[in-house]
């Protein structure tokens, strides 16, 4: 990875090589901390924005509410070190992680006590599926693993420990040949992919899973569903089967890190042309098109650094 200067941590900015922790910090030992993956783009007038600010912060601290963890800054304190952050580390554009994890003053499964510590990293990250990825779409396939069942994990937080299920299924596919996995949930329908929510054209429709099939509240899924509005392209949340996705017209992934990324093959089987497909593309230009403020729709989206 790309290093950067600066790492915010626990309320000031300190060198790169000093954000340490020791080796019996409690979210190293049984992954109970929650954390945020956000973009920062840099805009056709060379200044930055970050995308969705406040929804991300406002998701983190969602996820600590939902672990039951005390966050012991505001949101408006964590947004500002995000800023901070990625000021500091002089960076058009970058790929940004906060985490909200336990100290290391106590051991044990009750955390009650524990010291609530919060770090902010900033690094420049290109296309997470790859430039290849993005332009012509990649090949998934169905994961051997199922998704988390929203009553074993709570799927609306988006905590460290429940990473465990994506790396298993990301690292299967990647040996099996394929570049992402795509995992279903506990009844058998389709959830999302390893870190990224689901779309499905069949129709003229985009198909997306509820959030009741486990997959994350994803903030960039969102942000489809009101691109879609404006282009008039009609988004429907459906519970979706595994064949649903073989005979799709085509299909896209949407994350943080993943952007909008086409899918061009699922388990073996093309979808649609084979490339990237044409409302993927238009959903795809539109989003490029806000963040990169190439446009003064959502304006709103974006935050200035
Ligand atoms: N599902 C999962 C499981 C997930 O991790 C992500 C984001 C999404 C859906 C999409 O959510 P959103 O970013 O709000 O649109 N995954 C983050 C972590 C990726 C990683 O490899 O680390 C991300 O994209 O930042």
């Amino acid at each position: 990875m790309e290093k950067s200067d600066h790492i915010w941590m626990d309320g000031k900015l300190v060198p790169w090589h000093e954000a340490n922790v020791h080796v019996l910090t409690h979210t190293l030992h049984y992954g109970f901390g929650v954390f945020e993956g956000i973009r920062c783009y840099q805009r056709a007038d060379k200044s930055s924005a970050i995308f969705r600010l406040k929804e991300h912060v406002d998701r983190l601290f969602g996820s600590a509410k939902i672990l039951g963890i005390r966050v012991p800054f505001t949101p408006e304190e964590i947004e500002n070190a995000i800023l901070e952050t990625v000021r500091a580390n002089k960076l058009e554009e970058c790929y940004i992680r906060p985490i909200i994890f336990l100290g290391d003053n106590k051991m044990g499964l009750n955390p009650a006590g524990v010291d609530v510590r919060v770090a902010v990293a900033a690094w420049p990250w290109g296309a997470y599926l790859g430039d290849d990825g993005l332009n012509k779409g990649i090949r998934v396939c169905l994961s051997s693993f199922t998704r988390h069942h929203i009553n074993v994990t709570m799927t609306r937080a988006k905590a460290c420990g429940y990473y465990i299920n994506s790396i298993l299924a990301k690292v299967e596919a990647v040996q099996d040949g394929y570049d992402e996995a795509i995992l279903l949930d506990p009844s058998g329908f389709v959830s999302e992919g390893s870190g990224e929510n689901i779309f499905v054209l069949r129709n003229g429709t985009l198909h997306t899973p509820p959030l009741a099939s486990g997959c994350l509240d994803g903030i960039t899924r969102d942000a489809v569903v009101e691109i879609c509005e404006d282009l008039g392209i009609p988004v429907q949340e459906k519970q979706l089967t595994r064949d649903a996705l073989y005979v799709a017209d085509e299909i896209f992934l949407t994350g943080t890190a993943a952007e909008i990324t086409p899918v061009r093959e699922v388990d073996r089987r093309q979808i649609g042309p084979g490339h990237k497909g044409e409302v993927t593309d238009r959903v795809q230009k539109a989003f490029f098109d806000i963040v990169r403020g190439n446009c003064d729709r959502h304006t709103k989206w974006l935050t200035r650094v």
